[in-house]
């Protein structure tokens, strides 16, 4: 059975744009109930670590780099298909691809700068919720 917490980053462009309400919104508006939220700013060592899975990849320094540049907003979502369900919402990794009416295609300016961040499967989901919340911040 699909499990039904995803975890999303609005990440820095996003937030620069002044698009935090309305993607918030689009979340809300798509039926996902927010668990945990938290507006707050990675350092480098703490991207690098977030995107450890990317490390031998070639884009891996511009994203750590970026994905430190300014404040974030962290999300734990909850839906029935939570992680299908949010990646369809969001749209492609490049908006250039993206679906008309999704997140990416409305905020993201290019396949780095993308907008928002949406876990790509149940146990990512878990170790992502996991790498920003405790217990005690979920409800
Ligand atoms: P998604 O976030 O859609 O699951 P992934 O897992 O392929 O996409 O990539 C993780 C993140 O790495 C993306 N959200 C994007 O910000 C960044 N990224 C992916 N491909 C590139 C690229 N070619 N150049 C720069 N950044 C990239």
């Amino acid at each position: 059975m699909a499990g039904n917490r995803t975890f999303t980053m609005i990440k820095p462009d996003a937030v620069r744009k002044n698009a935090i309400g309305p993607i918030l919104a689009m979340i809300n508006n798509a039926g996902f109930r927010i668990v945990a939220m938290k507006y707050t700013r990675l350092t480098a060592e703490q991207a690098g670590a977030f995107y450890e899975v990317h490390k031998e990849r070639p884009f891996y320094g511009e994203l750590v780099e970026f994905m430190s540049s300014g404040p974030i907003v962290a999300a734990i979502l909850e839906k029935d298909n939570a992680v299908a369900d949010f990646r369809t919402l969001i749209g492609s990794t490049n908006p250039a691809e993206a679906a008309e009416g999704t997140v990416r295609k409305l905020y993201a300016s290019s396949i780095g700068e993308n907008a928002v961040h949406g876990s790509d499967a149940d146990e990512t989901a878990k170790n992502e919720g996991d790498f920003f919340f405790s217990n005690l911040e979920r409800f």
